[in-house]
């Protein structure tokens, strides 16, 4: 959208692409773009036309961290009281399934915005972090709670801990991605993972998102009595009914997200 200074926004089919486009700064996140990053994100995310949300930056950056000239100088209180980036509740709580396309830089905020999303795919040139540790603060969107659920708690600590960098086939092998893809194939690649995720029923992505964040939060009992309450309410879905008639008629189905 054309009144959107730091990022690029565009429709393609059923996926709403966001490119992070901060080139001077690495794609350091600063108030207007995580402003910017939020608006166009839940703008997709309210929309039936969109099954798929891509978020995306350049070939050197993903995002190479929160702004730290612009945050440098604020005080505690500043920071206590929300901080310069209040609206993050809004975008973690987004229904849509959300990919996050990494080459280059991926580090601190950057690190983390990537693990709220629900797919990370990363270039061979990606490089994840936290090196708050480095500027005398801690991970502040997330890095010291979705790491070690994500790649295990005694290496979060070391890369929390060291601030240290992880190349591409290193978090792959840890679990933090979910596929090295040569970085001149990233984007056309990624395409086809959110066009493959924007085809299916919208009801079953939004059910189906919902599950697996409740397998974050939930001991294993609670959550299998989640899921056993969603799996049944998929049943009262159109998608279903099509989904499953068309499996017995050995066609595709033509979901209508209803
Ligand atoms: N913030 C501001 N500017 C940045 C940032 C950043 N995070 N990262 C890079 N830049 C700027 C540089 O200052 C430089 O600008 P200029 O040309 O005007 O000097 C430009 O981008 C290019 O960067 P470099 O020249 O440094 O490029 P290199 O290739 O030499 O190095 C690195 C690339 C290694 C990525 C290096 O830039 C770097 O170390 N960046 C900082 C990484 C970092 O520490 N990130 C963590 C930031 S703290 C954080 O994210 C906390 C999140 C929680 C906030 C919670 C709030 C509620």
């Amino acid at each position: 959208s054309a009144e959107y200074t730091t990022i690029l926004s565009e429709v393609r089919g059923r996926v709403g692409w966001i490119t992070l486009n901060r080139p001077e700064a690495l794609n350091a996140l600063n108030s207007v773009l995580v402003r910017e990053l939020i608006d166009a994100a839940l703008a997709f995310d309210a929309s039936p036309e969109i099954g798929c949300i891509v978020i995306t930056g350049s070939e050197r950056a993903f995002a190479a961290g929160a702004d730290i000239k612009e945050m440098a100088d604020h005080s505690y209180a500043e920071m206590a009281v929300g901080g310069p980036f209040p609206g993050w509740g809004g975008f973690e709580r987004m229904r849509t399934p959300v990919v996050a396309a990494v080459a280059g830089f991926a580090l601190g905020g950057g690190c983390e915005l990537a693990m709220m999303c629900d797919i990370i795919l990363a270039a061979d040139t990606a490089k994840f972090g936290q090196p708050e540790i480095n500027l005398g603060v801690l991970p502040g969107f997330g890095g010291s709670q979705r790491l070690p659920r994500a790649i295990g708690s005694y290496k979060a600590a070391e890369l929390v801990l060291t601030g240290r960098m992880m190349r591409a086939d290193e978090a792959e092998r840890s679990g933090l991605v979910s596929r090295v893809i040569p970085a001149a194939e990233l984007l056309d690649e990624t395409a086809q993972v959110a066009a493959t995720i924007a085809a299916k029923s919208l009801p079953a992505l939004y059910a189906a998102k919902d599950a697996l964040q409740a397998a974050q939060e939930m001991p294993l009992s609670e959550g299998l009595r989640f899921e056993r309450r969603a799996f049944a309410a998929a049943f009262a879905t159109e998608d279903q009914k099509e989904g499953m008639r068309a499996f017995t008629e050995k066609r595709e189905p033509n979901f209508t997200h209803r």
